[in-house]
């Protein structure tokens, strides 16, 4: 094999990183729109940090520290620009966080030069991931995350006890690690901040649950306040969007990022999942709630608004996509940031009239057969006589 020199290194990389990304032809639903590339990728990833670019002490020009996925960043606009608090997967299988900012949130995703430093609580975290970025009304700009760590009670090698830590920061530079959020629940993945105080208190989107892996009797998404977020405890805790048989929340859901407030009330984005033959399949779908009761659903719509296509299907974990951060612009436009099976970045894009159109007027699920081809018949029924 031949040794790649710099250059050559260096001129792929850029070529990359100045691909366009066309919208993909392929798709239309009307509701959004899909793009032909990832935004971000593991190739993506500055050589820095993944080459010793000195021919002295590499000179067969090995990559050293590979990068195994790009995936579930937290989303934030900041001055015009598009900034993604990625998460990033070493070949270890560990996580970090990194931030890549674009002109147009669509290409030219960059990385800054180095991966953000996390600081750690008390209890070190084994793995960090999945970032929800919320610009809060308190001024700070919060970031939310899964901190992973072995379940030193358990003799399994792989029991694991996830928590959400909590971490603030003025300029994604420089970031203030928190106390980890308590909850009654032995487990909590995919917590979220709502923008705003309710009641004078931080409110909390949750997901407590049993185990690592799976729910358990944690019923769906949940609701919480809480005094402070320096110590910030839940001290009471509700599920407000539950899961339910045959949907496509049965096995699991999660909120996804932070709501967008809209005049028709909060829209919400989150994943839900079921369980296959082939494994878990992840979808995500859209939720409404009301704008002076942030936690009282609305308008559900049957079924999801953005599933797995196309090369999006294959990866670490197939059959998967999940969102944690969105941008909603003063032109009334929303960049989605999704992640396809856990492996590669990906935007949506649509508007806040678009989404809230499918989220009013997409009929509830039936959770029944015959519900469901009652809804096709009243569809058929309006559209007859029509071009
Ligand atoms: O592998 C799919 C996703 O699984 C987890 O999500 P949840 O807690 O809802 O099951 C997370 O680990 C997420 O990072 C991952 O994308």
């Amino acid at each position: 094999m031949r040794a790649h020199t710099i250059e050559e290194l260096r001129a792929a990389h850029e070529a990359l990183l100045a691909r366009p990304n066309p919208e993909d032809e392929r798709w239309y639903n009307g509701i959004h729109a899909r793009y032909a590339n990832p935004v971000l990728t593991a190739a993506h990833v500055p050589l820095e940090w993944r080459y010793d670019l000195n021919p002295a002490t590499n000179p067969l020009g090995l990559e050293r520290l590979g990068i195994n996925a790009v995936l579930n960043p937290g989303a934030i606009e900041v001055d015009g620009k598009i900034l993604l608090v990625c998460r990033v997967e070493g070949n270890d299988r560990k996580s970090f966080f990194a931030v890549a900012e674009s002109g147009n949130g669509i290409d030219g995703f960059r990385f800054w030069d180095t991966p953000v430093v996390m600081p750690e609580t008390d209890v070190p975290d084994t793995n960090t991931y999945d970032m929800r970025l919320v610009r809060h009304e308190d001024g700070w700009i919060y970031g939310l995350f899964c901190t992973e760590r072995k379940d030193t009670d358990s003799p399994s090698l792989s029991a694991a006890i996830a928590q959400a830590g909590l971490a603030r920061t003025r300029d994604l530079k420089t970031w203030e690690r928190l106390p980890d959020l308590v909850t009654s629940s032995p487990q909590q993945r995919n917590v979220v901040l709502h923008p705003e105080f309710v009641d004078g208190q931080y409110a909390f989107y949750t997901r407590p649950q049993d185990d690592f892996i799976t729910a358990g009797s944690g019923g769906g998404i949940g609701w919480g306040l809480a005094d402070t977020m320096d110590g910030a405890v839940i001290a009471s805790e509700r599920v407000i969007e539950p899961r339910a048989y045959h949907t496509i929340t049965e096995e699991k859901n999660g909120e996804g990022p932070a709501p967008i407030r809209t005049d028709a009330g909060w829209l919400h984005l989150a994943h839900g999942v079921r369980n296959t033959a082939a494994g878990l399949r992840y979808v995500l779908y859209l939720y409404l709630t009301a704008l002076d009761e942030p936690w009282r659903v609305t308008h559900k719509p049957g079924g999801y608004v953005i599933a797995p296509e196309f090369d999006e299907r294959v990866g670490d974990v197939s059959n998967v996509v999940f969102a944690n951060g969105w941008v909603a612009r003063a032109d009334g436009s929303v960049l989605v940031y999704y992640a396809s099976s856990d492996t590669r970045i990906h935007v949506a894009t649509s508007t806040v009239e678009r989404l809230l159109d499918h989220v009013q007027n997409t009929p509830a699920d039936g959770l029944r057969s015959a519900a469901s081809v009652q809804q096709r018949l009243a569809l058929i029924e309006a559209n007859r006589g029509l071009a």
